[in-house]
This record gives C-alpha cells, structure tokens and sequence, in this order.
C-alpha cells in the first residue's frame, strides 16, 4: 500500500503504524500539504507526480491520510488507474472492524461505518448525475434514497440495542456508586501503555501488541491491594478521530466521564512535539466527554526509554508522575495516587 500524507514527519509516522495496524503493507509514502480540495482531493500538480510513482511502484492500494469525499476517492483511484483509495476514516474503521471482538464494540463499529456510509452515497449520486458511469457506486437518486433510508433505519436499530447495553452499564455504575466503589480509569492516546499499566495493577493478562488501538472494549478489574477500587482499561484516542467515532464509542468512552479518577497515559519517550501533539489530542478528547481535569492525572510513561530532557507542562494540570510499566518503575506511585484520591473523595463534605 502507497500512503499519501502531510510532509511533517509526525504525520508520516502515524500514517507507517496506521497502515501496519490495519494488516497492509506499506511499500512508499508521499506528502502533501493540502487534502480534500478539487475534483481529486489533492493538487493536480501533485497527484501526476504520485501517478508516474506509484506505477512503477505496483501499489495496489492508496492509503490517503486525511477525509476525502467519495467522488474524490472514486476520481482519484481511476486517475491511478483503477487502484482502490481509502482514506483516514476507513483505514480507521477497518481497523476498528477487525479488532471488535464483543457485541458491543461489533455494534459501536457498525453505526460508525453506516454513518461514513450515508453522504458518500448522497456524494456518488451527484457524480452520477453529471454522467459518470460508476459501476458499483451507481446509484440513481431514487435507489440511493432508498439505500440511504434502509441505513437509516439500520442506525436506528443499532442505537437502540447500545442502548440497551447503556442502560445494563448506568445500572451498573449505580450499583458501584452505592457500593462506594472508586473508579479508575485509563484513558490515553493509541500505544501509550494503557493496558500495560492495567495488566501490571489487577494481575491481568490482556493482550499488548504494540500495534495501534489493541484494545477496543473497556475492561473493568479490581486493583490489586486496594480495597474498593476498580481499574479500566480504555479504548486509545486519535489525532483527527472524526466526531461520529467519538460518538459512537460513548458508552465505551462514558466509563470515563464517572470515574473518580482518571489517569490520562502519556509516551514520555516521545520528542516533544509529538508528545505534545498526542498529549494535547487526547485533552481535547477528554474536554470534549465532559471530563473535569481536576480530576485527571497525567501519567508519563515509558521512562526507561526516554532520551529526552524537556519537562512536562501544562497549567491545567496538578497531578503528574512518571513510570515505566514495562521495567515496573515507580508504579507504586500510581497506587500512591489512588489512595489519596480516595481519601479526598471520602472527606469530601456531603
Ligand atoms: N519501553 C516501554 N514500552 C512500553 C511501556 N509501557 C508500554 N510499552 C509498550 O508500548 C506498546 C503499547 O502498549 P499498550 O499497553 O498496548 O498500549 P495501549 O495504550 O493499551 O494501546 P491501545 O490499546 O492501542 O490504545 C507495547 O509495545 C508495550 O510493550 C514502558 O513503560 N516502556
Ligand atoms: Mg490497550
């Protein structure tokens, strides 16, 4: 697979993994500065240069890193030659797609799919209508109204049974908050050693691949040798993670939102621009599900393999350690951490 992303090499490097996550193999990578414009989504200039590349290449799939419409992607794939394009949003979805391994997670990537879905068909009718013979995308208006009706009523359905799955959880929770249970979560950027950390405090053996979202269901285990405090483990946070992922993952995500504490996992061994860029994404991930910071501390990991000196800052944020959970260093002060914020919870005035 060819993959064409921006020209930074932060880009680069997550669009090698994402490729490697989604089972390809990536063979060459070009750069761009702009997508999602035109009638190829890429500048003309740039997409014929990538043309007489990629031929000689034999690449028999174009990765493009960034949202493209569904004419773009049909435009630019008979550009190529008839190679298939994807863009960012599939290549995640299909990745999502082979990992979910429970009801829920099938059905969570399921509503996420029909949602891409729906204004790629309405986008193909219109390239239809200006006489392009389509082939499998060829939908005239009213089929494609029926199609897009029949998605519809799939969402629904969909909807309706996560739900249900809403409502099993919200019972749950209450049961817990009763119960004066304290909730701990791990939340982080894809590959930050969420599920290490997890495994390593509730003696679980999930798997860690190092490849891209591992984990897609939340998991919920007590916390070694602490009584009454419950650990879970995450699903991994993207730059340019389209709204409707989001959306579609909340009662997996929502897990966050009620914990007493979360721990937001950081790569510490990252150059710090890309750990900022992967730190400040998954802030606004949490911003975003109505998280308080106040209640979250930041956890850099990875220290064992750290050749960085910059220090971690950030005004909003009070509470930070560093570990490693690979080599186990320093992850009593994770526990540490969990018992004083217990403490405060349970001297907090009614
Ligand atoms: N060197 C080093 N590697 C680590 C450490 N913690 C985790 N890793 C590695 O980082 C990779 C990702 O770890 P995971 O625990 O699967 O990360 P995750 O955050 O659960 O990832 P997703 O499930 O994809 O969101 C694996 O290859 C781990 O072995 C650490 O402290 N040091
Ligand atoms: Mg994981």
């Amino acid at each position: 697979m060819a993959i064409i992303t921006y020209p930074n090499e932060f880009c680069k490097q997550e669009a090698w993994e994402l490729v490697l996550s989604a089972g390809y193999s990536p063979i060459a990578i070009f750069t761009s500065k702009k997508f999602g414009n035109g009638k190829l989504g890429l500048p003309s200039g740039k997409a014929n240069s990538i043309k007489e590349q990629i031929q000689q290449l034999e690449a028999d799939f174009i990765f493009v890193d960034d949202r493209i419409k569904a004419s773009q992607a049909y435009e630019l794939s008979k550009f190529f030659g008839g190679i298939k394009v994807i863009d960012r949003n599939k290549l995640i979805l299909d990745i999502f797609e082979n990992r979910a391994a429970t009801a829920e997670a099938k059905l969570q990537v399921k509503l996420a799919e029909l949602t891409y879905e729906i204004p790629r068909v309405k986008d193909m009718v219109k390239i239809r209508r200006q006489g392009e013979q389509t082939g499998m995308f060829g939908y005239g208006a009213y089929e494609a109204d029926k199609y897009v009706r029949s998605l519809r009523r799939q969402m629904h359905e969909i909807s309706r049974k996560l739900d249900e799955f809403k409502t099993r959880k919200a019972i749950q929770m209450k049961k817990r908050q009763e119960g004066d249970f304290f909730l701990v979560s791990l939340a982080g950027y894809t590959g930050a050693g969420k599920t290490t950390i997890f495994n390593l405090m509730s003696n679980q053996t999930k798997p860690i691949t190092g490849k891209y979202f591992t984990t897609l269901t939340t998991t919920l285990r007590m916390i070694n040798g602490i009584d009454g405090a419950y650990i879970s483990d995450t699903v991994g946070f993207i730059e340019r993670l389209p709204h409707y992922m989001i959306d579609s993952f909340k009662s997996t995500l929502e897990e966050i939102t009620y914990s007493d504490l979360v721990f937001l996992v950081s790569d510490y061994s990252l150059p710090e621009d890309e750990f900022y860029r992967k730190y400040r994404a998954s802030i606004n991930v949490l911003k975003e599900l109505g998280v308080p910071l106040s209640r979250v501390t930041v956890v850099l990991n990875k220290v064992d393999k750290r050749k960085e000196t910059y220090k971690f800052q950030d005004n909003e944020i009070s509470n930070w350690l560093e570990i490693s959970a690979k080599k186990d260093y320093n992850t009593q002060s994770l526990k540490s951490s969990i018992i004083n914020s217990m403490k405060l919870v349970e001297n907090k005035p009614l």
